[in-house]
């Protein structure tokens, strides 16, 4: 079934310049960009994108490492998108991630994962819109 899913690049992947290489894996395993920004994300933004983890122990940690820093959003459409796109990116901690995903390849920190991407189809309605108005997916 085709699907949309929301994909957040986080801040070290801008800075180690891996931006390329990350939606360059998306997009050769058929994915398509529907929509994609850079934005300077505010503390509201990361409380809401991360609210379902509001209590644990690392929500402070993984609000502030994110606040106010360069993030890269995107949408992305195609067969199953939510779990292959979940499927790619790799375990949430790199060091158990496999070789072969994005995680599992280029990173090793537990917080400053690279990416984060929807994990449910309600989860992608409410993450999009956080970050993006409706006039702009089309
Ligand atoms: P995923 O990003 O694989 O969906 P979630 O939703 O469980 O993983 O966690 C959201 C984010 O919270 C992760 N990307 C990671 O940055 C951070 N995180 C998750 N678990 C931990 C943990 N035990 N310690 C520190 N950060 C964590």
């Amino acid at each position: 079934m085709t699907e949309r899913t929301f994909v957040m690049l986080k801040p070290s992947a801008l800075e180690r310049g891996l931006v390329g290489e990350i939606v360059g894996r998306f997009e050769r395993k058929g994915l398509k960009l529907v929509t994609v920004k850079t934005v300077a994300m505010t503390r509201s933004q990361a409380e809401e994108l991360y609210s379902v983890h509001r209590g644990k122990h690392f929500f402070d940690d993984l609000v502030s490492r994110i606040n106010g820093r360069k993030v890269v959003v995107m949408v992305l459409e195609g067969r199953s998108a939510v779990s292959v796109v979940r499927r790619l990116i790799g375990a949430t901690d790199p060091v158990n991630a496999e070789p072969g995903t994005i995680r599992g390849d280029l990173g090793l920190d537990l917080t400053d994962n690279l990416v984060h991407a929807s994990d449910s189809e309600e989860s992608f309605r409410r993450e999009c819109s956080i970050f993006f108005p409706a006039y702009e997916l089309g």
